[in-house]
């Protein structure tokens, strides 16, 4: 169904324009309720979302979209291995990943939920092994950094994990390296001992030329210093789900963790792709990760519209980006462990929704997702929240705050809460003429001066966010939060119409590397255009005068 079709698109278009000139301010000071009204709680996550310009016939409105559209059916859908992703023909199953008890997911009349056991059963044996030393090194030393190569939905995922929940961490060091750049594997591996450590090459389709340069480099490295190939045997596994390629590398398939098609790359630290979590934290502490992110999907599945997190998230969205024209938005988090979260959250959301065509290829009328940008907000507040809060542009916030964390203290921890709360106030309420007026006279500043200074310091406030409270940041809170995100996005998704879960957009700019790379090495290609032949120039120019 085209959403612009149904009666709540025309609806939501009307209302919008009635609330045009409609204050935050004004709606929190006639309804003394409208926190508590506008408020939600599942899976240990606060969702307070009275800070957007909405009233109780926008969000009739947008759930009226949700129906004309058919969510619950999408819902459906997805959780049942329908092939979702239909320009790759895969079903779309992360959530089979953390199924949790009892479980039946088919896909071809195959049930996935024991062959989904059976590799963690061995991923969790396997880190088990590294983290108790007994999985040995060439020359017989235990393991003490880990290393994973990886990039995008092979890197992002794991990372973030094994950052936000840092303090958990008891096994042996884990590294990411991601970048082609080899300053990122070369200042990685500086100071590691190879005899001590241990390369997890983690690629999907295990043809990633990035991933596959680094991963034959690392090897290079390790085998120089071992002074044998037969070292690789105990030094590298893989994660992929070509069995095919890991071989031709030339790690043992007994040392390759399989995953499947129908988990996509950004989808898939759930999968076989969360080892490094698990050797970094314990299989068990994943598992809570894993039952936090079930916890979620459960809620997710079954809880009613007006009361899903994940819908009402994602139904803000749409009415910030479509009847608002806010496009951008912003992923605040405020505890420093989280501080890959918005990197993670920008790949999950816009390569799900970065795309203008419907599934049945129609090019689409209206926006589709979000720009996603952020960094943790407290270092925010001293750089780019000036534009949040005085900027020609409205762009919606979500605050993200873990209330206790293990090794969080005092004062630090209050100074963390009042800074994040603050912040949304400050953008809420804004701060009126009439108020600067005041407060300056009060503190003696010459009349002159203030008018002077008035329209710089007059803040508009009316600036929409959302706050996501945590009760803590553990591996089971964290994984309903990523949980939540995914559903947000393909709530989105389903509502716009779009396939969230290919990623043609990323293909063009691959193949055009490639005759790149062998015209850089002296070969002779057709001419692009004329601005990639002058920089060619310039490159080639440079290094002439380097020789
Ligand atoms: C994620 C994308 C993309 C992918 C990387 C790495 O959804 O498909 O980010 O994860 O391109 O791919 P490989 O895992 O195949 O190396």
């Amino acid at each position: 169904m085209n959403p612009t079709l149904t009666n709540a698109w025309s609806r939501l278009a009307e209302h919008a324009n009635s609330l045009t000139h409609t204050h935050l301010r004004h709606l929190f000071a006639i309804d003394s309720k409208r926190a508590q009204h506008f408020c939600a709680e599942a899976c240990g996550i606060l969702l307070d979302y009275s800070k957007n310009r909405i009233n109780d016939d926008s969000l009739r409105h947008l759930f009226d979209l949700a129906d004309a559209c058919d969510l619950r059916t999408h819902i459906l859908a997805m959780f049942e291995g329908e092939a979702i992703n239909t320009t790759e023909n895969r079903a779309v199953l992360h959530t089979a990943l953390r199924a949790q008890g009892e479980a039946h997911v088919q896909v071809g009349g195959h049930d996935v939920i024991p062959d989904i056991r059976a590799v963690r059963a061995r991923t969790h044996t396997f880190a088990k092994a590294v983290r108790e030393g007994r999985w040995l090194g060439h020359t017989g030393q235990v393991i003490r950094d880990v290393v994973n190569i990886g990039i995008g939905g092979s890197d992002l995922g794991p990372l973030m994990v094994c950052e936000a929940l840092r303090p958990y961490a008891d096994g042996p060091r884990v590294h990411f390296v991601s970048n082609v750049d080899n300053l990122h594997l070369l200042q990685t591996l500086k100071g590691l001992d190879p005899a001590s450590t241990l390369f997890i090459v983690a690629s999907k389709t295990f043809t990633t030329v990035e991933t596959l340069t680094n991963a034959r480099s690392a090897r290079h490295w390790l085998v120089e210093a071992l002074g044998s190939e037969a070292a690789v045997a105990k030094h590298f596994v893989a994660i992929s789900t070509n069995r095919e390629k890991v071989t031709e590398f030339g790690i043992d398939a007994d040392n390759m963790f399989g995953f499947w098609d129908w988990v996509g790359g950004r989808y898939s630290l759930w999968s076989a792709i969360g080892l490094p979590i698990e050797i970094a934290i314990g299989p068990e502490r994943f598992d809570e990760l894993l039952a936090g992110a079930a916890a979620m999907d459960l809620h997710f599945r079954t809880a009613p519209l007006k009361e899903n997190l994940p819908v009402i998230l994602a139904l803000l969205g749409i009415w910030n980006i479509n009847f608002l024209g806010f496009t951008s938005q912003v992923i605040a988090p405020y505890n420093q462990t989280l501080y890959r979260l918005p990197a993670y959250l920008q790949q999950l959301d816009m390569e799900s929704n970065g795309k203008h065509v419907r599934v049945e290829g129609e090019t689409v009328s209206y926006g589709t997702g979000p720009v996603i940008w952020g960094e943790p907000g407290i270092n925010g507040q001293h750089a780019y929240f000036q534009l949040l809060h005085q900027g020609s542009r409205i762009i919606p916030v979500d605050f993200i705050l873990a209330l206790s964390q293990p090794g969080q203290t005092d004062p630090h921890r209050r100074t963390l809460i009042a800074s994040c709360l603050a912040q949304s106030s400050a953008l809420m309420s804004g701060r009126t003429a009439a108020e600067v007026r005041a407060e300056m006279q009060a503190r003696g500043v010459a009349a002159a001066q203030i008018e002077t200074l008035l329209p710089h310091r007059v803040f508009d406030g009316n600036r929409p966010s959302n706050t996501l409270l945590l009760k803590d940041l553990s591996p089971r809170s964290l994984g309903a939060l990523i949980a939540l995100y995914e559903h947000k996005v393909f709530v989105q998704g389903s509502i716009w119409g779009i396939n969230s879960f290919d990623q043609w957009g990323v293909e063009l700019g691959k193949q055009l590397a490639v005759g790149l790379e062998k015209r850089l090495e002296g070969a002779e290609t057709p001419a692009y255009d004329g601005s990639t032949e002058m920089l060619l120039a310039y490159v080639a120019r440079q290094k002439t005068k380097t020789r």
